[in-house]
């Protein structure tokens, strides 16, 4: 039976499910959320109201919070190894999915997303002008934390594809949904995300589109 993950397309947590299980070569059903609505069937799923959630099968306990979700599809489906083969690796690469999962979340994707989409949806007033702006300087210092990293590495984590490059790029790609990333500030992050980009795990997320939020055109561009 194929799984399914209850999701939101431009939640940069449900990107990066669907992109692990991508790479993981599992096949898996999208069941879109209006989460901001907590339908009551959706929370007997998930009492916190949050996507993503996977259900592995129609029987299986509904699953949810990203990082457990993480290590669940990593010890579920091994293949391929996404954490790294050794305890240095492993701790590094989760340092740095927490990194994306937490504290860009806070300082850049959340305030985004709330303020550019989730408001007009929720139609809770207009955007905080303020917050974006604080959101577009923020994303500055992690554009070049991760040209940083990948000047050093060949992949953000070591020499090894991982999950942090998966949720690296997740949560940098709703920004760049947004238009809000200044790709031209640091060359080695924009070469970087040009090579995730381009990884097929990758293709079905440069063709989301929510209605009435168009991305800009090199949204999908993988020379952009
Ligand atoms: N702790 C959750 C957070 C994921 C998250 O922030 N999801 C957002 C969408 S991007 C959400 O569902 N927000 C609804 C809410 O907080 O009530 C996880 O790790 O999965």
């Amino acid at each position: 039976m194929t799984p399914s993950l209850f999701h939101f397309a431009l939640s940069p947590a449900c990107r990066l499910l669907r992109l692990v299980l991508a790479e993981k070569g599992v096949g898996f059903r999208l069941e879109p959320v209006r989460f901001w609505e907590r339908p009551e069937a959706f929370l007997r799923l998930n009492p916190a109201g949050t996507v993503p959630v996977l259900k592995i099968s129609e029987q299986a306990a509904a699953l949810s919070e990203t990082r457990a979700l993480i290590e669940y599809l990593e010890e579920a489906f091994p293949e391929p190894n996404l954490i790294g083969p050794d305890a240095e690796t492993r701790v590094e690469v989760r340092r740095l999915t927490g990194w994306f999962v937490d504290k860009f979340e806070q300082e850049v994707s959340g305030p985004l997303l709330r303020e550019r989409v989730l408001r007009g949806l929720m139609r809770d007033g207009s955007p905080d002008a303020a917050a974006i702006r604080a959101a577009r300087w923020n994303i500055q210092v992690h554009l070049d934390y991760i040209g940083h990293l990948a000047m050093r590495r060949r992949w953000l984590g070591g020499d090894r594809f991982s999950v942090a490059d998966l949720a690296a790029g997740a949560y940098l790609s709703v920004p760049d949904y947004f238009g809000d990333v200044p790709w031209d500030r640091n060359a080695h992050a924009r070469d970087w995300y040009s090579r995730i980009k381009s990884r097929p795990s990758f293709r079905p997320l440069l063709q989301d589109r929510i209605g009435g939020y168009p991305p800009p055109a090199h949204y999908a561009d993988l020379d952009f």
